[in-house]
């Protein structure tokens, strides 16, 4: 190790911890670890490996030091973030730009040096009295073309026990690391009141791109301070651009066809939208419910899981609709619960279809019903984003390819949005291209009673990326669209769409349908499917799905279920595509040109058919 380096680690580091950094042997990681400890002080330093007895080290940490208590069942804990610090907090998440750069007009960017200042500032004395721990971890399965590895430093030993089950822990990986090629993230969860981080207005995730480093400073919440979730994402996609594949907001699935057959497909849903419910369809395997990396092998479009485990919304896991995840969460083994209510050592959340006890422990300290918040607002007994942490190893329905150092290969892409009146259940588009563009950099979604502010307004949300794009609008789509070349048959595209309403306000399709639509896309990635072409895609055959719904769900499906909602619906349409047409056109200064061609296109097609057969065509009149 560089003596300047050795200077500032001794004393600080036991034997072990200092021979496993030596080990390494990377000068540039060894000045990152420097550097965090010049300017965070800890009083001592930890490095951790891969073993048993080390995650156990940090189990016991993460209790001793009260980020976590234990509950009833072994294994299960529970940690509470802040008041203030129960999301991804956009407004302090922030790109640190070096001179003479531009990520276009849409990210939030602060000029490099003031950022590094502030943060920096925020972060000088922060670990004092503390241990740092320094961990590390590969994204994506390790001993692969997809592996990138990572390191953490971080005063929390939530933060750490959480990247475990999350993440493979990747210390014998890092060993084969050349240079500066890995991910560093420093996290301090700033001064603390009652385990918890108690100074909201000090919050920032800043993001140095010219470094691959992310600092996070006073939060907790996990979207906010593991850096191997979010925050390498946006690193990821940055890496991607440069080296041609792509890093995206998507589950991973394995679907079951005929003859036991196995399609996998990847999925991209913002927030409430059905994206984990879609993972964990019953009867088929999961692969990854967050974070999906692409890239081209062979001619192949292959796909891994970039995590090892669900950082879940809790809010409405019940026995009745997601039995895979119930019995991890109500049985011993090892659980961590966040912002959930906890009486008498057992926990309890919105939507969980049991009674909710009228006092216990929450988010807001110790609560009854009816208590009020400074703001004068009734606390919820959990909060609506409180989530669990498991390693996907736990799940009955995990699919055995989760692991594979190649991935899977991509039969099928999906997006799907919160859509009360647009889209029809399903339907598949006319080529990658047009999928790419009227699907996915189309998606939008509705907002619920469950997000602030009103209901039912549109989100626009890109591939469900937008939050986490670290290179402009235009850019991002140009690489999803030239994926395609370096393959000999791109994955099919598919829309879908659980949340179509009728006339009546009552929703069209029912909770579980989802499991009908993906086996019929899973006929059409091998062409054992026949469809009717509209003009915003292919839609499915009456026969086909009747079958499909007695076959899957064991229920008659009619004729008029389908022509309802299957029915075309051309106002709704036209109207989502020039909301989607003005974004690409006044708010993206890099649009590329194929995509605005696109959605005209498409545009006269709907109007085409409108003036043939009127405003709503059934499909059987296609
Ligand atoms: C999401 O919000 O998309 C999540 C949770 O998966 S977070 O870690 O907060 O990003
Ligand atoms: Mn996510």
């Amino acid at each position: 190790m560089d003596p300047k380096h050795a200077a500032v680690l001794k004393g600080k580091l036991d034997a072990e911890s200092l021979a496993r950094l030596e080990a390494l042997g990377n000068a540039s990681l060894h000045a990152f670890v420097a550097d965090a400890v010049e300017l965070c002080r800890p009083e001592t330093v930890k490095v951790l490996g891969d073993g048993e007895a080390d995650l156990k080290y940090i189990r016991r940490r993460a209790i001793d030091s009260g980020e976590e208590t234990a509950l009833a069942l072994e294994g299960h804990t529970v940690h509470f973030d802040g008041y203030k610090d129960q999301g991804r907090d956009k407004e302090v998440t922030r790109y640190l730009l070096p001179k003479n750069e531009s990520l276009g007009p849409n990210l939030n960017c602060i000029d490099r040096q003031a950022g590094l200042d502030e943060v920096r500032g925020f972060l000088a004395g922060a670990m004092q009295g503390r241990e740092m721990v320094v961990a590390f971890f590969c994204l994506g399965p390790c001993d692969s073309p997809f592996s990138l590895s990572c390191v953490q430093i971080t005063d929390s030993a939530y933060v750490v026990h959480s990247e475990h089950l999350l993440y493979r822990t990747g210390y014998e990986q890092f060993k084969r690391v050349k240079g500066n090629e890995f991910f560093r993230f420093l996290h301090s969860a700033g001064a603390l009141k009652d385990h918890v981080s108690a100074e909201p207005d000090k919050k920032r995730i800043y993001i140095d791109i010219a470094e691959d480093t992310v600092y996070s400073v006073n939060t907790q919440y996990g979207g906010n301070s593991m850096g191997l979730k979010k925050l390498a994402l946006r690193l990821a996609i940055r890496k991607a651009d440069r080296a041609g594949w792509l890093a995206e907001h998507m589950f991973v699935m394995g679907v079951h066809g005929p003859r036991k057959r196995v399609t996998y497909f990847t999925g991209a849903f913002p927030s409430a939208c059905g994206k984990t419910s879609t993972a964990m369809i019953a009867g088929e395997t999961i692969v990854g419910d967050d974070i999906a990396y692409f890239r081209a092998i062979g001619g192949e479009a292959r796909s891994v899981n970039v995590e090892a485990g669900i950082f879940g919304i809790i809010q409405d896991v019940k026995g009745s609709d997601d039995p895979v995840i119930w019995r991890v969460l109500t049985h011993a083994g090892e659980v961590i619960f966040s912002n959930i209510l906890v009486k008498d050592g057992r926990p309890y959340w919105l939507g969980m279809g049991v009674e909710i006890p009228k006092e216990g422990v929450n988010f807001s300290g110790k609560w009854h019903i009816g208590k009020i918040d400074t703001q004068g607002n009734e606390i919820p007994s959990a909060h609506r984003n409180a989530r669990y942490t498991i390693s996907l190893r736990k799940l009955a329905n995990v699919d055995p390819k989760f692991d594979d150092p190649q991935g899977v290969p991509v039969g099928g892409v999906i997006y799907g949005g919160r859509d009360s009146d647009t889209w029809v259940p399903v339907q598949q588009s006319f080529d990658w291209a047009h999928g790419v563009i009227t699907m996915g950099a189309s998606l939008e979604s509705e907002t619920t009673a469950a997000t602030l502010g009103q209901e039912g307004v549109r989100a626009f949300n890109l591939m469900s990326n937008l939050d986490f794009l670290a290179i402009p609008l235009g850019k991002y789509i140009n690489n999803n669209l030239k994926f395609a070349e370096g393959l000999k048959q791109a994955p099919l595209v598919f829309a879908v769409n659980y949340f179509q309403r009728g006339k009546d306000g009552k929703y069209l399709t029912g909770m579980r349908d989802k499991a009908v639509w993906i086996k019929w896309m899973e006929l059409r990635v091998h062409g054992e499917a026949e469809a009717i072409q509209g003009p915003a895609g292919w839609i499915p055959l009456y026969d086909d799905l009747k079958k499909l719904f007695k076959k899957v769900l064991a229920r008659p499906y009619t004729r008029e279920q389908y022509v309802e909602q299957f029915t075309l619906r051309i106002p709704e349409n036209l109207a989502k595509l020039s909301r989607i047409r003005r974004i690409y056109e006044q708010d993206v200064s890099d649009t590329p040109p194929v995509v605005l061609e696109t959605l005209v296109a498409q545009r006269e097609r709907l109007q085409m058919l409108r003036a043939a057969k009127g405003d709503y065509v059934s499909p059987l009149d296609l």
